[in-house]
Parts: C-alpha cells; sequence; structure tokens
C-alpha cells in the first residue's frame, strides 16, 4: 500500500503527460484521460499482476481499455511502467510511431487490445476471462489471473454492452472486474442528456456485484478493488465518479473542470490554459514530458514487488509442470498459438451433402481432436449446425468451464467480441457461427479481428438466396462482397487482412477448415451453403487440396472455348451447364475459386495457368455480380443477383433467377456468339 500523496502525485504525473501529448499532437483527447488517471495508476502500481521483463508471460492479468480515445492516459501510463519512453509520447499520434491515435494491440508493451470502437473493448475482456475459466479447468492455478476492463460511458451506452454484461453476469465471471470511468460527460454533450437509466440497477440486475468508489479517491478505489477481488461467482462493476479534466484550469486559474470541450480538443484550445493546468498540477509547462523522481521510484519499487511475485509463480509453475509435464507441454503449445497438427485426409465425408452439414463433420472431428478450440453460436446451434461441434463437447456454464461449446444468445455482434477477447488472451482457437446474412450484426468486429490479426473463424451458414421461404431478410445478396473486400485489404504485415473461403462441396469444406486452423495470423471465414450440394467432378481431399491455391481447375476439355468459374454451390451449377454445352462441341474449363484474394496472392504464372488470357470467361454468383467482376474481367460474362431475393422455395427461385443449368447454356451460347 502507497502513501496517498504519492499516487496523487503519479496520477498527476499521467495527467500531465496525457494533456502534453495531446497538446503536442495539436490533436486528441485529454478530459478523459486526466479523469481516468488515479485509477490506472492505482491499478498498475498496486494490482495488475504481470512481468514487465515477459510482458506475454500467458499467465499474466490483463487490462482492456474499451475507450480507445483515452490513449495518452494508457500511453502515460505505460510510461510511468517503463514501456514507452517519453520521445515515444512525443510522437503521439505520428506517423511511424508506437503511439498512434487509438491504441493497437502489442502486448510486448502492455497494448492487450485495439480499441476505438466503444463497447468492443469490455466485450473482449469478457471473451479473455472465459477463455482464462475455459484453461484454468486443464492448468489449474497456472491460470489465475484476473481480466480488468476499463469502460465509459460511450461504452455503457453502446448496444454491445448488453450482451457483454447479459452473459459475464450469466457466467458468474468472477475473474473480470471492470470499472466504469463515470464523469458524466460525453462527447458532444453531458450524459444526463441522453440517459436517465441506473446503471449500479441495470448491471445488479445482471448478476453484476457493483460498487462505487469516488474515482479519484485512491483509499476508496483500493477498497474497491479489494472487495472487486475477494468476490466470488459473479463480476465487478466498479463505478467510478471521475472528473472529467481533472486539474484543468483556465488562464486566471479557474476551474475547468468537467466540461465536453476537454474531452477531444488540446486544453489550449478547447478554453481551458495548458500552461496554467500543468503548472496546477505540479508540472513545467516549459517541459512537461517527465517522470517524477518520486513516480519513477513508486513504479521502480513497483517493478521489484512484480519481481518477488512472479519469481514465485515461475517456481509454482515449474513445480507443476515437473508434476504434469504433458499439461506443461500442451500450456506452451497452445499460447505459442500453432496449428494443431491434424490428419485431415482422415474426414469422412458424406457425398452430396450441404457444405453446413460437411462443416458439422469437421467441428465433431475437431471437437475430439482440438481440445483448445471453443465453438460458439448466437442461438443457432442446430441451423448453422456447429451442433457438430457441441455434440461432441458440452455448453460452458457457470461453475463448469470445462466444455468447449459457448451458447453465446442471440447477440452476434457480442459472440464475435468475445471470441477476439478469447484469441487476445490465447491459449484457445475460438470460433463462432450464425447465419450469413446476420454477419452484418458483426462486421465491426470482423474489422477489428482483421486489424489485429486474430484468427477468430466465423462459421456463416445459409449463404445465399436458396434460403427461399424465409425471404429477403434471410438472404445474404450483398453480404459475400462486403465480407470480400476485406481479402482486398491488407494488414499492418502486408497480408490480406482476412482469408474468405466459400467451398464448393463437402471435401472443399474439409479443406477450407484445415486452411482456416493453420491461418493462425488472421481471421478466416467459411461461407457455407444450405442446402445440399452435388459433389464437384472427381472430388476427393487431394483434388480439394488445390483449395489452398484459392482457385483450381476442377475439369478441362482440351483448349477449352470458355472458362467457366465461381465459388460455393455455383460451382456444380456450372457443372449441370457445361454438360449441355459440350452436347453442342463446346469445350469447357470449370474452375472453383473459394477465395479470390488467395488466388490473387499466387504467381502471376499460377494464375495464368487457370485463367488463360484470351479464352472468355463467364462467371455465376449467387451474391452481386461484383463478387467475380476482377476474375471474369471486361470480356466475359457474369450472372449474378440484383435485388434482395424474394420468398419461395428454393427450387423455384433458382429456377426464377436463373440459377440452372440451362440458363448457364444460355448465357454462354451469347457470350460466344
Ligand atoms: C462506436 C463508436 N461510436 C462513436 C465513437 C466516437 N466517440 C468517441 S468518444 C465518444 C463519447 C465519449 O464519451 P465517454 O465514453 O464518456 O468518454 P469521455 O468523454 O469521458 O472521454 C464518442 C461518441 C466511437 N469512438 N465509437
Amino acid at each position: 500500500m502507497n502513501n496517498t500523496a504519492l499516487l496523487n502525485n503519479a496520477a498527476d504525473n499521467i495527467r500531465i503527460l496525457a494533456a502534453s501529448m495531446v497538446e503536442k499532437a495539436k490533436s486528441g483527447h485529454p478530459g478523459g484521460a486526466m479523469g481516468g488517471a488515479d485509477f490506472v495508476n492505482l491499478l498498475f502500481s498496486e494490482f495488475l499482476v504481470y512481468d514487465p521483463k515477459n510482458m506475454k508471460w500467458e499467465g499474466r492479468d490483463r487490462f482492456f481499455l474499451d475507450p480507445g480515445h483515452m490513449s495518452p492516459m494508457l500511453y502515460s501510463q505505460l510510461a510511468l511502467a517503463g514501456k514507452f519512453s517519453m520521445d515515444e509520447l512525443k510522437q503521439f499520434r505520428q506517423w511511424d510511431s508506437p503511439t498512434p491515435g487509438h491504441p493497437e494491440v502489442d502486448p510486448a508493451r502492455g497494448i492487450e487490445n485495439t480499441s476505438g470502437p466503444l463497447g468492443q473493448g469490455h466485450t473482449y475482456a469478457v471473451g479473455a476471462a472465459i477463455a482464462a475459466k475455459f484453461l484454468k479447468t486443464k492448468f489449474g492455478e497456472q491460470m489465475n489471473q484476473t481480466i480488468y476492463a476499463y469502460i465509459s460511458d460511450g461504452g455503457v451506452q453502446e448496444e454491445i454492452s448488453q450482451g457483454a454484461g447479459r452473459l459475464a453476469g450469466h457466467l458468474g465471471l468472477d475473474n473480470l472486474i471492470m470499472f466504469y470511468d463515470s464523469n458524466d460527460i460525453q462527447l458532444s454533450t453531458e450524459t444526463s442528456a441522453v440517459t436517465s437509466e441506473n446503471t449500479a440497477a441495470k448491471y445488479k440486475a445482471w448478476g453484476w456485484e457493483v460498487l462505487e468508489a469516488a474515482g479519484s479517491n485512491v483509499e476508496q478505489l483500493r477498497d474497491a478493488l479489494k472487495k472487486a477481488q475477494a468476490v466470488q461467482g459473479k463480476p465487478t462493476l466498479i463505478i467510478g465518479k471521475t472528473i472529467m479534466g481533472k486539474g484543468a484550469v483556465t488562464a486566471d486559474g479557474s476551474s475547468f473542470e468537467k466540461k465536453c470541450a476537454t474531452h477531444g480538443m488540446p486544453l489550449s484550445e478547447c478554453g481551458a490554459s495548458f500552461e496554467k493546468s500543468i503548472a496546477n498540477l505540479g508540472g513545467n509547462p516549459e517541459n512537461p514530458f517527465v517522470i517524477f523522481p518520486e513516480v519513477a521510484e513508486l513504479y521502480a519499487k513497483r517493478a521489484s514487488e512484480l519481481e518477488v511475485i512472479v519469481t514465485k509463480r515461475y517456481a509454482a509453475k515449474a513445480e507443476w509442470a515437473a508434476k504434469n509435464p504433458e499439461a506443461a507441454a500442451k500450456m506452451k503449445a497452445w499460447f505459442a498459438g500453432a496449428a494443431p497438427k491434424l490428419d485431415w485426409a482422415s474426414i469422412e465425408q458424406k457425398s452430396g451433402q450441404a457444405t453446413r452439414a460437411a462443416s458439422a463433420t469437421v467441428l465433431g472431428f475437431l471437437a475430439k481432436n482440438v481440445e483448445n478450440m471453443i465453438v460458439a453460436s448466437a442461438d443457432l446451434s442446430n441451423s448453422d449446425k456447429t451442433d457438430g461441434f457441441l455434440k461432441n463437447t458440452k455448453a460452458i456454464a457457470k461453475d463448469d468451464f470445462s466444455g468447449a461449446f459457448l451458447q453465446a444468445g442471440v447477440a452476434e455482434l457480442t459472440m464475435a467480441c468475445v471470441c477476439i477477447g478469447m484469441g487476445l488472451h490465447g491459449g484457445v482457437i475460438a470460433a463462432c457461427g450464425t447465419f450469413f446474412v446476420f454477419s452484418d450484426y458483426m462486421k465491426p468486429a470482423v474489422r477489428m479481428a482483421a486489424l489485429m490479426g486474430v484468427p477468430v473463424k466465423f462459421i456463416w451458414t445459409h449463404d445465399a438466396f436458396r434460403v427461399g421461404e424465409d425471404g429477403p431478410t434471410h438472404e445474404p445478396v450483398e453480404q459475400e462482397a462486403q465480407i470480400r473486400l476485406m481479402e482486398k485489404l491488407k494488414n499492418h504485415h502486408g497480408q490480406n487482412s482476412m482469408l474468405v473461403l466459400r467451398p464448393a462441396d463437402v471435401q472443399e469444406t474439409t479443406v477450407a477448415y484445415q486452411l482456416a486452423l493453420e491461418n493462425i495470423s488472421t481471421p478466416t471465414a467459411f461461407i457455407l451453403s444450405r442446402q445440399n450440394i452435388v459433389d464437384l467432378p472427381g472430388t476427393s481431399y487431394a483434388q480439394a487440396s488445390k483449395v489452398a491455391q484459392g482457385a483450381y481447375v476442377v475439369e478441362c476439355d482440351g483448349n477449352p472455348d470458355i472458362v467457366l468459374l465461381a465459388s460455393g454451390s455455383e460451382v456444380a451449377t456450372l457443372v449441370e451447364g457445361a454438360a449441355l454445352l459440350r452436347k453442342d462441341g463446346i469445350k469447357v474449363r470449370i474452375v472453383s475459386v473459394p477465395s479470390e484474394g488467395l488466388f490473387r496472392s499466387q504467381s502471376a504464372d499460377y494464375q495464368v495457368s487457370i485463367l488463360p488470357a484470351g479464352v472468355k470467361r463467364f462467371g455465376m454468383t449467387a451474391g452481386l455480380p461484383v463478387n467475380l467482376l476482377g476474375l471474369v474481367g471486361e470480356n466475359g460474362s457474369i450472372w449474378g443477383l440484383e435485388s434482395f431475393g424474394f420468398s419461395a422455395p428454393y427450387k423455384v427461385l433458382d429456377e426464377k433467377l436463373g440459377f440452372t443449368g440451362v440458363n448457364v447454356y444460355n448465357q454462354v451460347k451469347a457470350l460466344l456468339k
């Protein structure tokens, strides 16, 4: 326990650094950072257990920040802990700096998650807490970390907080402690202009323990954190009444606290005086980028305390590992994130099935062979066929985290973020399923998974208008085009930010899963059919292995007159059309393209070998024609969907909308004229 005056000093130091970063960058958010400094400083100087010399230690506590705009607070805090230099703070928001406007995941420096889109950050924490509980059933006390989350008014207002709050309460995540920075101010108004909810009552109703504290009173905050650590059977919310822009003053020295204006502007631009505020906080306005000597001492002392704590933990781990070598080897491999080695060719697929059914077969295999995989569904497991996994395990439940299936409830965005959180925690492989049309509800999380490079597997079924009778509300049309844009977008490592696979039959589905499990650096999506699909000619695991090139030739007649290309169930329709064309002496090549992104990553020679120049191309897609535009080019034609779809049995829709072999024949004949 530290002296209160010293802790207040350290919090002032964070306020000074945060305000100075924003001032120097001439943009950013000082107010919230200044208000939250007391809590983070206390957390890092007395509670958070981590190894400063081994920041990725799997047993560390995690700190998930939700309001990414409060990055100056996090960077300044981590600067006190020795993870950022003063020069790096001075580079806030500049090109190529480690201090971008919103934090980007970098566990080596203590940044556990990318944050910015409000609401997602604390939901990752829920996922991490579930992962920790799941792993604890396997590795015992090696996994007794506490997951801390930091949420602000914006995060509480975001709808996703309903899903995160419900799930954490329902599962009794007592390893989760969330601090609510309740400063009554948001971006453009006071919170009273938009909400009159009783937030404490809301979280209590979800089954949380709720504690309240004055957000800049370290004694009250310490007391709350200690109580939270002792709570059993439920997560804890600490509502801290913080002070927006704490310490800010105007030129005449009067208070400029609790003002919306400090939310997103340098102090000097919002009506406060930067110089006076820094001086008011005990800093030197001429040279504000300084860690006070007594604060440096505080953190040096914390580093020694942490050394003692982690030395004990490492010794306990070594003792445990000696007694449990197999578990220790597993823990190491799982946290290394390595792809499991599996006998994929041994998976027996029943021919002629829907790819969602083929997915269920693979999931059943994975449930038996990949012990650290967790699969979730948003109340559709019997339809999206993630029940193939569930049948071989059991659902995760409060007080029993030995199952590996997460019933997420009807909350797709929450589910996606929870899976991302599991991935960020490490040690588990997370996948989640729902209908493809509802990928719309998940897109903001998919984007973040792609940006962070978290290898979540998104299992989307009912991939096209062939949902049929459910009608246009349930028929994905433009979704594939949207998701495939992510294949065209590179992440910070120059990789396609996402792998998107739409397999054409059961064997391609097996290989798609193999690629997904072997993809440990970006998210993967599966787009799977509801209806049965006739197997591709010559289908086998070996043939389908060519899915790894993104596109491959399924069949080819000598020098073809036409290249027919598609993904998913439309490939089988092309095969039907090809039979009719051949009767007219037309030579065809059929190309399956489960992933254009992957195909475009192959050598130019390979690409030309599949799509030879000078041969006309016909593409068919149950989505928007743009799905195939980059492959078919100007010198060909694409049959796609240009409306939201209609309600009718799918075979009727196939006929009415032209997804038949006869229409393939007619279109190609017209193209070759
Ligand atoms: C999903 C999302 N919507 C909108 C924003 C833009 N935005 C950033 S902060 C903020 C409100 C901030 O209020 P609060 O969370 O209380 O932070 P404080 O003002 O206390 O710093 C908004 C609307 C965002 N970052 N994410």
